[in-house]
């Protein structure tokens, strides 16, 4: 039986970021970490862009239209949804992981969801890269893969 496996190779892939101010320590880690992942596996610099936006919530709108647009092979979102920082964390968290769920499903274009939610801020440090890890980097390796297995669905 064939078997499709997407490669790690990012060399040639066009890949737009989107990334939430909100909790900014925590974003620029993950945003280091992907950047890092992104580069590590061949990808062009001038192949991306980094664009920031206010908090998760904002984040599926500009992906869909980053995704819409026919310029990127993936887009990933990243950020972190922290539940001591507020009562609508729950909405939050849930909306803006939907949102990016329909952005990739109406768009056929992956929409990676990098967006941490934890309990508490050591958490989602822990998580973005200060102790075991980095999402940001987790998140830009399955970006890789998934745009590598919908060139070969194409
Ligand atoms: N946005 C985040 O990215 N992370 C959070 O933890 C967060 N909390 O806790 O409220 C958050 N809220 C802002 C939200 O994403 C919108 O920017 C805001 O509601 C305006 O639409």
């Amino acid at each position: 039986m064939r078997e499709i496996a997407g490669k790690y190779e990012a060399a040639g892939l066009k890949i737009a970021l989107v990334i939430s101010r909100f909790n900014e320590l925590i974003s620029q880690k993950l945003l280091d970490g992907a950047v890092d992942c992104l580069k590590r596996h061949g990808f062009a610099d001038t192949d991306g862009v980094i664009v920031w936006v206010s908090g998760a919530l904002e984040i599926p709108l500009v992906a869909k239209k980053l995704a819409a647009s026919g310029q990127y092979d993936a887009v990933l979102a990243l950020g972190a949804v922290i539940q001591g920082e507020t009562a609508h964390f729950e909405v939050v968290a849930a909306e803006s992981a939907k949102g990016i769920a329909q952005a990739a499903l109406q768009t056929q274009v992956p929409v990676v969801n990098g967006i941490l939610t934890t309990n508490t801020v050591e958490q989602a440090m822990a998580r973005a890269g200060v102790k075991s890890g980095n999402k940001g980097f987790e998140a830009a390796m399955t970006a890789i893969e998934t745009a590598n297995i919908l060139k070969q669905l194409k």
